[in-house]
């Protein structure tokens, strides 16, 4: 088979389990929207499969993932520009998933951090999807041989994954670069973007306290309270980025600050060094609002118009669906899986 060139081809996925967040907004949905700014094909999933690799109530989901669509068009993303959809809705990634839980080695998948950081001691309860998780991330991907990935730094060991499974899987079946090697986008100014009440927790949907992150649908006081009560210390606001970087719930407040008004740490240092974090906390709040406030109110006003949300995901699975099943087609056949006879 002669080697295939790949054309530069993004997607990624954010899950539907409710509380998107500042993590998940400038880690991923802002550089999505950046991205599709730039004129690059872009594929953006609801990922709805891997939601239920942990108990998720049917009926909350539902409405989870009309949110999570409303979310993305409020932030930016738009129909006509990129593809929209629901992970469950396109086959192609199951169909693709179970090869490639044949593909990746049992070796691989125990040292993915985030099955151990998410079973946590009860590993033996865990379900089987959360362990084969990655692999569904891999087929995510690769069922439209997609090249970027535009993730968090979290995501980064998943997708270095995706990549062993993709060459592989090429070796093994003698297909140079039938799946491509795709590249993580991570966003440089705040790739992780910590727990507001403890700085060695990453910013999390599912953890258990409200005040650990700021949610995208927060309003004005509720934002302006858990910027308040954010942990930080009793020093001022350094001039050195070493300095800072020593302190790690201060260095996320300006990290994310930074991140929002798309300037660098070192000129947030610039302006405020000196300063207490009474002083800057107000501040960050402020321009929080600003970029959250619209977004929310957008969200609110697509979600009077359920049927609207429901025509974008299913316009964009069709379009998903036209690219990835001559892919999977592809995978059957190298794989000389019976699926080809009847065609
Ligand atoms: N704290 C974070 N900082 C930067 N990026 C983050 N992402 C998540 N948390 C942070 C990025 O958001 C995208 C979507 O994530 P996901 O929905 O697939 O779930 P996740 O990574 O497991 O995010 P959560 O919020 O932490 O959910 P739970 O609590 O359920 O585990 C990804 O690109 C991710 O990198």
């Amino acid at each position: 088979m002669k080697i295939k060139q790949h054309k530069k081809r993004i997607f990624s996925g954010v899950q539907p389990t409710g509380n998107i967040h500042l993590g998940n907004y400038l880690g991923a949905v802002k550089n999505f929207v950046k991205l599709q700014r730039l004129g690059n094909e872009t594929l953006f999933c609801i990922v709805d499969l891997h939601a239920i690799t942990v108990w998720q109530d049917p009926k909350v989901l539902q409405s989870s993932i009309r949110e999570l669509a409303a979310t993305f068009i409020a932030c930016g993303l738009d129909s006509k520009k990129s593809v929209l959809f629901s992970q469950s809705q396109v086959s192609s990634h199951v169909e693709l998933a179970w090869i490639f839980n044949c593909v990746a080695r049992m070796g691989w998948l125990n040292r993915m951090t985030q099955f151990k950081d998410k079973a946590g001691k009860n590993k033996e309860n865990a379900s089987v999807g959360l362990f084969a998780y990655p692999a569904l991330m891999a087929a995510d991907i690769l069922a439209y041989h997609a090249t970027h990935v535009p993730v968090g730094e979290d995501q980064k060991q998943h997708l270095e994954l995706t990549r062993d499974i993709a060459t592989k899987f090429n070796n093994d079946f003698q297909v140079p670069n039938f799946f491509p090697n795709p590249e993580p986008i991570i966003e440089q100014i705040a790739p992780r973007i910590m727990n507001l009440r403890d700085g060695s927790k990453k910013m999390s949907k599912s953890d258990t306290s409200d005040m650990s992150r700021i949610n995208i649908q927060d309003n004005k006081d509720l934002i302006a309270l858990k910027v308040r009560k954010a942990k930080t210390d009793q020093e001022p606001i350094p001039e050195d980025i070493v300095d800072l970087e020593k302190r790690p719930e201060a260095n996320n407040l300006i990290n994310i600050y930074a991140s929002l008004i798309d300037c660098t740490p070192k000129d947030v240092l610039t302006e405020y060094c000196g300063q207490p974090f009474s002083n800057f906390k107000p501040k960050l709040a402020e321009v929080l609002v600003s970029e959250l406030g619209p977004i929310s109110k957008k969200i609110n006003q697509l979600l009077e118009h359920p049927d609207e949300i429901d025509k974008v995901l299913n316009e964009g699975a069709i379009k998903a669906k036209k690219i990835s099943e001559p892919i999977i087609k592809d995978t059957y056949k190298i794989l000389g899986l019976s699926n080809n006879i009847s065609n």
